[in-house]
């Protein structure tokens, strides 16, 4: 019988860190049309501006700092008996700088890639169209994200996770973006318990055993705190 934690995040785990989340009042869906932004449809008529929105995103990305509820998932990581596996929504990296592992399954902004070879680099600071591939030489550098339509990474191994969780929790994620809003169904299947945390209720939070309402870096702290057996500090 395994033991294991599967957590999934979302946007609203690093709303208190600064970054925007995506479908709240000023979210970065209020500002940007999706298809302007984020499908490959998008980056081939207008690769400057496809550049443009994550250029900014990585700029205030790569300033900012995790928050309690990064560095409570990491304590929880770093502690619990059994794995604990962190699968992310989030193109940031502020799971890694709490000093977390996580599986980024729509990519990362500070990775750029080619899509000739395959080639995956550090993203300068600003990508621009045409970007050449370290690699290949070709200029078909591009920002390594899962946009709409394309699919997402490491499904193969978030599967077998969700095969052996024993507890899925969803932390600050609206649960509108497929596959990752159905993987607490594939928990369910499974016999795991469910958690949903989320400042409120998710549109999928009625597929959860448990709902807990509240800000991430609240919320995530004292569960990990309950999860680990230690009084509240
Ligand atoms: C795929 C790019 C095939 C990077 C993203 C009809 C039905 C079902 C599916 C579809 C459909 N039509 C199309 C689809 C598929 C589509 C999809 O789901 N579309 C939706 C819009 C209907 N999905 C795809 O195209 C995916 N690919 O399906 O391929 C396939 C499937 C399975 C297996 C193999 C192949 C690709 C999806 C990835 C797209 N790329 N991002 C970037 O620009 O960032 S998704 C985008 O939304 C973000 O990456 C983000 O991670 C993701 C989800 O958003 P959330 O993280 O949930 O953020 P959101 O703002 O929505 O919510 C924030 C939450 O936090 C809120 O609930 C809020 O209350 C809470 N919160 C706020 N503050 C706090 C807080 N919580 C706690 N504390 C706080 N302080």
């Amino acid at each position: 019988m395994h033991n294991k934690i599967v957590i999934l995040t979302g946007a609203g785990i690093s709303a208190e860190s600064g970054l925007g989340t995506f479908r709240d009042e000023n979210g970065l869906w209020s500002k940007y049309k999706i298809e302007d932004v984020a499908t490959p449809k998008a980056f081939k008529n207008n690769p400057q501006r496809v550049h443009q929105f994550y250029n900014e995103r990585r700029k205030q990305a790569r300033e900012s700092l995790p928050n309690s509820g990064h560095h409570a998932l990491a304590r929880l990581q770093a502690n619990y008996a059994d794995e604990v596996i962190i699968v992310t929504q989030n193109v940031d990296s502020l799971h890694e700088k709490s000093g977390a592992t996580v599986i980024h399954m729509h990519g990362e902004l500070d990775n750029a890639l080619c899509s000739s070879c395959g080639f995956r680099w550090k993203a300068p600071l600003e990508m621009f169209p045409e970007e050449f591939c370290p690699k290949c030489t070709s200029p078909t550098g591009r920002p390594d994200i899962v946009w709409f339509g394309e699919v997402p990474y490491k499904m193969d191994s978030i599967s077998k996770h969700l095969l052996e969780a024993s507890l899925f929790v969803a932390i600050g994620t609206s649960g509108e973006v497929y596959p990752a809003a159905g993987f607490v169904q594939e928990a369910k299947l499974v016999g795991a318990y469910t958690i949903e945390i989320n400042l409120e209720p998710s549109s999928i939070a009625s597929n959860f055993a448990e709902t807990r309402f509240g800000p991430a870096t609240k919320i995530v702290p004292a569960w990990v705190n309950e999860i680990l057996g230690k009084s509240p500090s």
